[in-house]
């Protein structure tokens, strides 16, 4: 088995990735690009090629011949080829499309607001400064907690739903992450904190950590 990631140590999609490949116990090769040094690694030719977006992460499985962006569809990828232990994606309709609801108040509606290209462009070109910047940020991040908090009064049990660890657990917890390093209090969404505590004591979880990365503060 041949397994690689690109992804950066901050980036909350290669997170998601990190973990959903921990969870699954698979060995894994991790190439650092750096979204911050030389202008971005991820706008580089050589990375474009990889993932012409200019985003990462990027994952590559060798021995099945393919490449993969977005995180969703590479975390799908490995649900589907390794059940084991337990389905991030549960098996019955109305579940599955209830977990995908959670993720993607996060994935679609709440991350890409705060993308570190979107805050450049209101730097670059609308002059914001820094503080009008981690306020924007601030603000789509709390508009998307506040939202998924009511979605998850109904069914989140020890985890965002029920009491398997799900994709939407595997969204939450980086979207955690990255709310704490613009300043949100997180302790005001309850169930959100409660699963971002239950999951982070899995060693799954830990293990993903952007600390506990071989390209952490660099
Ligand atoms: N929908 C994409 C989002 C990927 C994404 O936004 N990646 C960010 C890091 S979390 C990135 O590469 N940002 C670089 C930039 O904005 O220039 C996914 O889930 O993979």
């Amino acid at each position: 088995m041949s397994l690689k990631l690109y992804g950066y140590w901050r980036s909350s999609a290669s997170y998601r990735v990190r973990i959903a490949l921990n969870l699954k116990a698979l060995d894994f090769e991790y190439v650092p690009v750096h979204l911050v040094k030389n202008g971005g690694e991820q706008k580089s030719e050589t990375y474009q090629q990889l993932n012409p977006s200019k985003l990462v992460p990027t994952f590559v499985d060798t021995d099945a011949d393919i490449m993969l962006n977005q995180s969703l569809a590479i975390i799908e990828y490995l649900d589907e080829k390794y059940p084991k232990p337990n389905r991030l994606i549960p098996e019955h309709a109305q579940d599955r499309a209830r977990v995908r609801m959670l993720a993607y108040e996060i994935a679609c509606d709440t991350q890409p607001l705060a993308n570190l290209r979107v805050l450049n462009k209101l730097r670059d070109e609308f002059n914001a400064d820094d503080d009008a910047v981690k306020s924007w940020a601030k603000y789509w991040i709390e508009e998307g907690f506040t939202a998924l908090e009511r979605k998850l009064e109904t069914r989140a049990g020890k985890f965002a739903y029920g009491y398997q660890v799900t994709l939407a657990d595997v969204c939450i917890v980086p979207q955690v992450y990255n709310a704490l390093r613009f300043g949100v209090k997180t302790e005001q969404f309850k169930l959100i904190s409660k699963i971002y505590d239950n999951c982070l004591a899995l060693e799954a979880f830990e293990k993903a950590m952007p600390e506990n990365q071989a390209d952490a503060h660099s």
